[in-house]
């Protein structure tokens, strides 16, 4: 008798916990606060060959609580914006923190996120004129650096999957732009696709995505978001049009906040917890903060 009462009750616990995660909308309160009474991950800094470059380029590395070499692990490349390095997320945004709490919560599936320097130059510190136009080509050039020196670094060095369905790619502003660029320009290698409040070097759509129907073939998840506040939500905006207009699912998640890392944390933690999980296109709609559905959250 007590154990069918414990099955219903684990069953109802279990119910309800999957709803409120389905159903959660916002990162909630603490999500980003660091816990002691958990295990937590390890951050590594590592140094490739750039061919590309023609120099050593350093990354981070954060590779999850329970980490093993004998396991072998999914990988999130995760990109930084217009003034940062591969240390910006780790200084403004605490990714580290934002995933030990999710893995506490059993909520996200173990995974390596890679930070790289996104400015593939040979000073690639962000120094100076940011916005000068070498510093902002190397934005672009980094695609090579990514795909020719540093993908094969990691897979050589880590136990991770080499095939495009465990491999994803997300960023921040110029490293939103990039995440869309790279990621639907190379649909062989990427399968999982965020741009979190893209900048204009974002490619216009019919050069971002030529070939609708390759992406429906072959993407698992394209994530477009933006906050309400930001001036560059006409990118976003542009992209996601385009994407409804082609019938390309996607989920287009308009939230509160401007172009900071309060938006891009909470980005974070809502994409990380899709990541390498069965998904269903078909309640792409549904996300979204502003609970109206996406087609129409048009600015
Ligand atoms: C621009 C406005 C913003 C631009 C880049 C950005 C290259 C990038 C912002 C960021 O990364 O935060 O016109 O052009």
């Amino acid at each position: 008798m007590k154990k069918i009462l414990l099955a219903i009750l684990s069953f109802v616990l279990f119910s309800i916990s999957s709803w409120a995660q389905e159903n959660e909308k916002i990162a909630p309160e603490g999500f980003d606060k660091l816990q002691t009474g958990i295990p937590h991950g390890q951050l590594d800094t590592v140094t490739y060959n750039s061919k590309t470059v023609g120099s050593q380029r350093k990354a981070v590395v954060y590779t999850p609580p329970g980490y093993s070499k004998k396991k072998k692990y999914p990988v999130l490349y995760l990109l930084h914006g217009i003034g940062g390095d591969e240390f910006e997320w780790l200084r403004n945004g605490q990714p580290q923190v934002i995933l030990d709490n999710l893995y506490a919560q059993g909520k996200i599936k173990p995974m390596l996120v890679v930070l790289p320097n996104g400015r593939a130059m040979k000073d690639d510190r962000a120094v100076g004129n940011i916005f000068d136009s070498t510093k902002v080509q190397a934005f672009a050039t980094f695609e090579q650096d990514l795909l020719n020196d540093l993908i094969p670094f990691i897979e050589a060095n880590y136990p991770v999957h080499k095939d495009q369905k465990r491999r994803a790619i997300a960023g921040l502003s110029m490293g939103g732009g990039q995440s869309l660029n790279f990621g639907l320009g190379n649909l062989y290698k990427f399968a999982w696709v965020g741009g979190f409040s893209s900048a204009p070097n974002t490619k216009t759509p019919d050069k971002l995505l030529p070939n609708p129907e390759e992406a429906k073939k072959k993407l698992q998840l394209l994530w477009i978001s933006c906050g309400t506040e930001d001036n560059l939500m006409r990118i976003s905006t542009r992209t996601h049009e385009y994407l409804d207009q082609n019938k390309v699912p996607h989920i287009f998640y308009v939230e509160p906040g401007g172009h900071d890392f309060k938006v891009w944390k909470n980005d974070l933690y809502m994409f990380s917890q899709l990541l390498f999980k069965p998904v269903d296109k078909s309640k792409f709609s549904n996300i979204t903060v502003l609970d109206i559905p996406a087609s129409t959250n048009v600015r």
